[in-house]
């Protein structure tokens, strides 16, 4: 695992012995602990989370789920205990991923705000061909993304997806070839940390809630973060700023 920050742009490389990255603990453990950096330094604004040139993530690792029972998973909350950490980071989540997103792989580039991916990426929920069901969003996360037929072609065939394909479903946002594709988030991750941060988070915020609550709730929600916006030195900035036709400057307040 490596992190490194520039231009208020964290990113943070999934690294591990194996360049298929398996989600071992440890290397979990390791993202957690980055991210939660990240999330609480007051010098980043946006967070890349990328892999090898050979896999985002290969998946959950197989070879530790052997020996555990059904009390064991249940009661070390297995993938809970860290994964829920991970859908709390407040900040921007950007995805850049080249080769396979397999199994919790696939989850975890689910559960970043916007996947960007190489040509050489490869999506899929092998879990099938394991005796398995996906376990940390492949059931609910990707039917929201590509809707229910691919999504139950993937969860009940095994078989993975190009990044051409993923792009078309709306799984990912963009297709780079892979030598551009860390720049390519980087340089989304930046445009975005130009922004008022208590706005970008808020927008974040707004947006999964329209995953998670009815469409009245959410456009309520929407509306008392609108008005809420009214209270910061930033709004009044942004305005100022197109109304004098200047750049914002803005200060996160
Ligand atoms: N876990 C553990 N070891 C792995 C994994 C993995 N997910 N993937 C690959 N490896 C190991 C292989 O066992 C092999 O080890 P060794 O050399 O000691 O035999 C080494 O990595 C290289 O693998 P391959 O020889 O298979 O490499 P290939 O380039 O031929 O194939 C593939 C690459 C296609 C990625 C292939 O390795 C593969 O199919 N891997 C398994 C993918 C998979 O099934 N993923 C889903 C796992 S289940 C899951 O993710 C449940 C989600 C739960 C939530 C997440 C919790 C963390």
């Amino acid at each position: 695992m490596t992190e490194e920050t520039e231009d208020g742009v964290a990113v943070i490389r999934l690294s591990s012995d194996n360049p298929l990255n398996p989600l071992t603990d440890e290397l979990v453990d390791a993202l957690v602990a980055s991210l939660k950096r990240a999330d609480t330094d007051p010098g980043v604004r946006a967070v890349v989370l990328t892999g090898s040139a050979k896999a985002f993530a290969a998946g959950a690792n197989v070879k530790a789920m052997a020996p555990l029972g059904y009390a064991d998973a249940f009661q070390q909350d297995y993938i809970g205990r860290n994964w829920d950490a991970i859908r709390q980071v407040r900040k921007p989540l950007v995805a850049a991923v080249q080769g396979y997103a397999l199994g919790g792989g696939c989850e975890l580039a689910m559960m970043c705000d916007i996947v960007l991916a190489a040509e050489s990426a490869v999506f899929g929920q092998p879990e099938v061909a394991l005796g398995i069901v996906p376990g940390a969003g492949g059931t609910q996360r990707l039917p929201r993304a590509v809707g229910k037929s691919l999504a139950m072609w993937m969860c009940l065939t095994g078989e993975s997806i190009t990044a051409a394909e993923a792009h078309q479903a709306g799984l990912v946002t963009r297709v780079v070839p892979d030598d551009e594709i860390v720049f390519v988030t980087q340089q989304t991750a930046q445009a975005i940390a130009r922004h008022s941060l208590p706005v970008v988070m808020a927008i974040k915020e707004a947006v999964n809630r329209a995953f998670e609550s009815s469409l009245n709730e959410g456009l309520l929600f929407e509306r008392r973060l609108f008005h809420a916006g009214f209270a910061l030195h930033d709004q009044k900035e942004g305005i100022a700023a197109f109304t004098e036709r200047r750049g914002a400057s803005f200060t996160d307040q």
